[in-house]
């Protein structure tokens, strides 16, 4: 294996692909015929606020923002229907992984992707308006079926907030890991190392951990200024526990 077979990106096939049976359709488009890219890591996700905020950082304070959140969350799409609010969420590996998933993924704009891009997956997307709690529409907003990273260095952050080391095959992890020596917990947006009533527990010692995470990790637990939120570390931790 060369250095261009461990490009890897973050695919998130999101709820209206789920709700309109398009899962398959979406998987045959991105398999190793079409890309000649490998899974890497695959898992069926219900996405909670505070790994839909992570992921969507970038786009707080917009129009769309709320909106967004409910989408990939799936209450739009699900709203009377927990148990189905979900997405699948893939690593896919190989030359040029980014560059290739984004471009038969298509443009952001389902309409723009229908006119640059017929025949991509966006272009079966829709624009869909967003209207305010009076129900007077304020905008629009894409439901655009799948999300793809859009860099390098994107796919490395994204595929860190979805996916633990070892959710990914050993000889497919290409981030550095390191083995956790301590205990971490998570109690209402606090860190502890030591059990209290009502935490979790993110990572035990022996745990496969990000080298990334366990910077974060240590220097939130010595109140020392972090590279990134608690959230951004506990929100993959608590993937699937709880509602
Ligand atoms: P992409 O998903 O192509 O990387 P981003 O990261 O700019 O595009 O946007 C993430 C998501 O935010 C999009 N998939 C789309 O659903 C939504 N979005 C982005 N820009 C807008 C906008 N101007 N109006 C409504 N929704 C938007």
């Amino acid at each position: 294996m060369d250095n261009t077979d461990l490009e890897q990106t973050l695919v998130l096939i999101k709820p209206d692909a789920l709700k309109n049976s398009l899962t398959g359709y979406v998987l045959s488009q991105l398999s190793e015929f079409h890309t000649g890219l490998r899974f890497a890591g695959a898992k069926i996700v219900h996405v909670s606020d505070m790994l839909a905020k992570e992921h969507y950082a970038e786009h707080k304070g917009k129009t769309f923002y709320q909106t967004l959140i409910n989408y990939i969350t799936g209450r739009i799409h699900y709203p009377d229907a927990p148990w189905k609010q979900r997405v699948i969420a893939l690593v896919y590996m190989g030359p040029s992984a980014v560059s290739k998933i984004r471009s038969i993924s298509g443009p952001t704009n389902p309409h723009s992707a229908r006119d640059q891009c017929p025949g991509c997956i966006r272009s079966l997307g829709t624009l869909v308006p967003m209207k305010d709690k009076e129900g007077t529409v304020i905008g629009e907003y894409m439901e655009n079926l799948i999300h793809a990273s859009a860099s390098i260095e994107e796919a490395e952050r994204e595929i860190k907030l979805w996916f633990k080391p070892n959710d990914i095959p050993p000889l497919m992890q290409v981030y550095p890991v390191e083995e956790s020596k301590e205990h971490f917990y998570f109690e209402s947006s606090n860190l502890h190392t030591a059990y209290k009533a009502g935490s979790i527990c993110l990572v035990a010692p022996g745990d496969p951990v990000w080298t990334s995470d366990m910077e974060i990790l240590r220097k939130i637990a010595k109140n020392e200024p972090a590279s990134d939120s608690l959230e951004s570390v506990a929100a993959k931790y608590m993937i699937n526990q709880g509602s």
